[in-house]
């Protein structure tokens, strides 16, 4: 089978052509042998034809894509000194953190740990931190690894409020919620009953405000079906598996409710005026092997009514699972049978699609098709109407099926009626009109849906353009963050960087104007206008109940085999000189950073007893340990601060 795009009249350089194709193939034959072959195949029954009509359309269309355009590099370069436009905040996927971007540049500016362990900050390391992340009876940490997908801020009537960014932990279904003044993660919370929580996304509706009593949302949707609850019964019996769908509290990070879904959830978006969730499901065959979960022609696109569900949560039409004591409604077909009363409705879509995306107007859902070379453009408002039972069939409420190339994952609107797709087997960014879209729906043979392509290098995941996930999208760019890189870098031994893609796409045509290696795997990001973020650099020592406040209320305290550490930091000396405590003492210490300048952090290390960990202006944080050890230790400042810097040490004696 040919996948590779070089039959529709592109150019490219041979070199190039090479190396796509094997690309290209090798992504095919790696991800699903033959099964996907036959998938393609079967798409192209109905379809291969448009799928040439459209790609050759392209490229008439976009004959000058490979004329290379006079690139002004000056308006995407950022001089040293000047700052970006743009933050970008992406998930790290399975090294667990989230990344901060400066963009157009691509620096990176910030890691913050969140599901991992960092010994930069001491994430995991101090009482603050594992307070967070949980802990066992035993002491240690609930989980030490994450794998975080999705990354998405808290919103005020649609647009960003600079607040917080909601991040998931794939592996241990917790979400985690990021403060931006500090980006810093300060909640993380488990979901019951959870399996491979995948997509998350924010309610864009309401303000997160105490005065006007919040009721910010979070959607959260499952991507593995087990037992329900998954304690040892039903094994191996699939039949029984399922899965649920989790709407939290973005104040309080406590889950208010689930539903019960037949089929499973990948991605999730919302509605801009709060009425609906959705989430695209490409195993409504609750299939347990990957030939299963591709045995359907359709999959779906499942909506949630959240009004309803909540009216169904108060009217008490719920059950509970095992020990949990969220209220489960159920959302399967049969309890949706009747859209009047219905909690949720399943759109069908070609088969195991992957990404929903709604267009920052608030009008059209676009769910790519993954298996399939479309994508599937869903009315907001028909979907309103099939819940109000002005429509039957949920397939009414599509608007336009588009052939759009190979392996569509994800989509960003420009605000301005144009979309843009990640095609992961075409090597591809396609940037596609709605509007042709719909009218060739219609059967008009004439509309140009398919207006610009570019290629990328290689195979793109995630796609998103600036602002695009809100009301103010501003048109200016996509970026492409792709699965494969390699001969863009150096090589740096087996794995290669992932590769971020940074494509104006102001113009007619796309222009790629960045390539910024990543370390793996970023899998979503956003890209935010600079001045929606406000951060602070002082921390206000009366945030902290243990602060030491000045240097003079440094003390050891003994009660029994418990010892207190009182410490505090200022360029360059700790409060306490030396410190005497005995072999076996559980010991604490707390460290004020007493320095009021801005960027002048301290750290603390114990040789030999893993204490690491960073004191920002004004911060207090702490740490308890037993002191197993008989000797002397140099607790030494590991973030240079000061010409005196390495000097910055205080001893720890520990008495045998
Ligand atoms: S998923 Cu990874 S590229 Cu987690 Cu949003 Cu599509
Ligand atoms: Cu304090 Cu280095
Ligand atoms: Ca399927």
């Amino acid at each position: 089978m040919t996948i590779s795009k070089e039959e529709s009249g592109k150019t490219s350089t041979p070199q190039d052509t090479g190396r796509r194709r094997f690309l290209a193939s090798s992504a095919v034959a790696g991800l699903a042998g033959a099964s996907l072959s036959l998938g393609l195949a079967a798409c192209n029954k109905g379809g291969g034809e448009a799928t040439t009509a459209a790609t050759g359309n392209a490229g008439s269309g976009a004959s000058g894509a490979n004329a290379t355009p006079a690139i002004d590099w000056d308006k995407y370069e950022v001089h040293p000194g000047k700052l970006d436009t743009y933050y970008g905040f992406s998930s790290g996927g399975h090294s667990g953190d989230l990344r901060v971007h400066g963009l157009p540049s691509g620096r990176e500016i910030r890691r913050v740990p969140v599901f991992n362990v960092d010994c930069m900050s001491g994430w995991g390391i101090t009482n603050e931190s594992r307070k967070i992340i949980g802990t066992r009876p035993n002491g240690q940490l609930n989980y030490i690894t994450g794998d975080t997908h999705h990354v998405h801020m808290s919103y005020t009537d649609g647009v960003y409020d600079g607040r917080y960014i909601f991040v998931n932990d794939k592996i241990n279904a917790r979400v985690a919620r990021v403060r931006l003044d500090t980006m810093e993660c300060d909640a993380i919370t488990q979901l019951p009953n959870v399996q491979g929580f995948h997509g998350i996304f924010p309610d864009k509706r309401d303000p997160l405000d105490d005065k006007i009593n919040s009721t910010t949302r979070v959607f959260c949707g499952a991507e593995f079906h087990t037992p329900q609850p998954n304690d040892g019964r039903d094994l191996n019996d699939p039949k029984k598996y399922f899965c649920l769908f989790t709407c939290l509290d973005a104040k309080t990070m406590q889950p208010r409710w689930q539903v019960k879904v037949d089929g499973n959830m990948d991605l999730v978006a919302t509605s801009y005026d709060g009425k609906l969730a959705c989430s695209n499901q490409y195993n409504t065959e609750n299939g347990v092997h990957y030939e299963d979960m591709m045995s359907a022609e359709r999959d779906a696109c499942v909506f949630f009514n959240v009004a309803r569900i909540e009216a169904a949560v108060k009217a008490g039409k719920f059950f509970h699972i095992g020990n949990s004591t969220v209220p489960v409604v159920d959302g399967t077909h049969e309890a949706s049978a009747d859209p009047k009363t219905a909690l949720t409705c399943y759109v069908p879509v070609p088969k195991n699609p992957h990404g929903v995306n709604i267009s920052p107007d608030g009008k059209y859902y676009a769910c790519a098709g993954k298996l399939s070379p479309t994508a599937t453009v869903i009315s907001h408002e028909l979907m309103l109407k099939w819940f109000d039972g002005e429509i039957k069939d949920p397939r009414d409420a599509v608007v336009a099926e588009p052939e759009i190339g190979l392996g569509p994952l994800h989509t960003g609107f420009n605000g301005k009626g144009f979309v843009y797709t990640t095609l992961f087997l075409d090597s591809q960014i396609v940037k596609w009109d709605l509007a042709a879209a719909m009218k060739s729906y219609q059967g008009d043979k004439d509309a140009k849906v398919v207006v610009d392509r570019v290629d990328v290098h290689y195979q793109p995941g995630h796609g998103f353009t600036s602002m695009g996930e809100t009301r103010e999208p501003d048109g200016q760019f996509f970026i492409s963050d792709n699965k494969f890189s390699k001969d863009r870098y150096l090589p740096v031994g087996p794995l290669h960087p992932d590769s971020s893609q940074l494509i104006d796409i102001s113009g007619e045509k796309m222009v790629i104007v960045g390539d910024h290696p990543l370390y793996p795997e970023p899998h979503d990001s956003i890209m935010v206008r600079r001045d929606i973020i406000k951060t602070r650099q002082i921390y206000d020592l009366n945030e902290f109940p243990l602060a030491v406040k000045a240097m003079k209320d440094c003390r050891v305290e003994r009660q029994g085999r418990k010892v207190t550490v009182y410490l505090t930091s200022q360029a360059p000396v700790f409060g306490l000189r030396e410190w005497t405590v005995k072999k076996g003492d559980e010991v604490t210490i707390i460290l004020t950073n007493l320095d009021k300048v801005e960027d002048l952090t301290h750290g603390f290390a114990i040789p030999f007893y893993n204490i690491n960990f960073v004191v920002h202006p004004q911060q207090t944080q702490s740490v308890t340990f037993i002191a197993d050890k008989p000797g002397v230790y140099w607790c030494y400042c590991t973030n240079f601060c000061h010409a005196l810097h390495l000097e910055m040490r205080s001893r720890m004696l520990v008495q045998a």
